[in-house]
């Protein structure tokens, strides 16, 4: 795990810009009608992956969601490859086969998007169970919003990991509407983190908007995890800027808030305390921001120009096989 020094924020910012980047170019593809298949984007919401991956080291896992491109580059992914995937291209994570929401790099721990809502607790669990059980030292972080915060699911898993104080942190990007509906429409309580102390695990809800707090809080919960304490709950209060998918007309918005929201770019609230808290000059930031555009731009030409798959691929890796095929 990486020191809070100006290098691990810089880093930090990198990674919220590259992200910022390849949504916007995935945003602009999808709109042009180059993308087959749906996209839920998490521009807004940068602060949440990249804040809880600079914590982790190569060797810990994450677990994601439908909203996974940020936490897939927060832990290493491959722009290129996630990028190829989503024009369904033979290079990409899934062979083109999977799309936005099958996205899997195990060689960096993460271990894949999940279109099914809240999955990827169980999953979390299940990674924290082997790292426990193989005495690895890795920790894993399940992503998860607090919409999927009601399904039957979170709960099996968050009251699993307790018992058995498993290496594991659960992080609710808590980003104001599950699909179409409202926070308060769904969750009870006032903050999802209120609820752990019904596992018996610490609960800490944050600015999510806030990259530092963020790296801050996972720090301890991680160290903790690796101590052997146990799981912890974290929610980053956050908001997605986007629909829920692209092409979400949006409806359920009041007017403003969006644009209200967007005052509080967490890219530049990071660049400010860049600023104020280490003195890093304005074209530091600058650089980065170039860097990542075009590296960005790079993985769009190659998705681009990268081949279909061919039909005689088309029987690979399914789970039936008709019969005489
Ligand atoms: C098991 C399951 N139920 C319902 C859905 C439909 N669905 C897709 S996203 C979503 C809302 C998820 O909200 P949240 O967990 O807050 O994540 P966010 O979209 O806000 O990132 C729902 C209900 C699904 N994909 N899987």
């Amino acid at each position: 795990m990486a020191e809070l020094n100006e290098q691990t924020v810089l880093e930090m910012h990198r990674t919220m810009c590259r992200i910022r980047y390849f949504e916007e170019a995935a945003s602009a593809k999808y709109k042009a009608g180059e993308l087959p298949g749906f996209i839920h984007l998490s521009i807004g919401q940068e602060a949440c992956a990249a804040g809880v991956c600079a914590t982790l080291a190569a060797t810990d896992y994450i677990t994601s969601t439908h909203r996974g491109h940020g936490h897939c580059l927060a832990k290493g992914g491959d722009a290129k490859r996630m990028m190829a995937e989503l024009f369904a291209k033979q290079a990409g994570y899934s062979q083109g086969r999977g799309g936005s929401m099958h996205i899997a790099d195990v060689s960096v721990g993460m271990l894949g998007a999940n279109g099914i809502v809240g999955q990827s607790m169980p999953l979390g669990v299940g990674a924290a169970l082997t790292a426990q059980v193989k005495g690895s030292g890795a920790v894993a972080v399940a992503f998860f919003g607090e919409g999927a915060s009601g399904a039957g699911v979170a709960h099996e898993a968050m009251n699993m990991a307790s018992l058995w104080r498993l290496p594991l942190v659960f992080f609710c990007e808590s980003n104001r509407y599950a699909e179409l509906s409202p926070y308060e429409t769904h969750v009870p309580v006032a903050n999802v983190a209120d609820r752990a102390p019904a596992y018996d695990m610490p609960g800490v809800t944050i600015d999510g908007g806030d990259a530092l707090a963020v790296y801050e809080t996972v720090t301890e919960a991680v160290a903790r995890a690796r101590a052997g304490l146990g799981p912890s709950l974290i929610e980053g209060k956050t908001y997605r800027w986007h629909g829920h998918y692209e092409g979400d007309p949006e409806v359920y918005k009041p007017d403003g808030e969006t644009e209200a929201e967007k005052k509080g770019d967490p890219i530049l609230r990071l660049e400010a305390l860049l600023k104020d808290r280490f003195g890093v000059a304005e074209a530091v930031l600058t650089t980065a921001h170039a860097d990542e555009q075009a590296a960005i731009a790079n993985a769009v030409t190659f998705a681009e120009l990268a081949p279909d798959p061919t039909p005689d691929g088309l029987m690979t890796n399914v789970y039936v096989e008709m019969d005489g095929a």
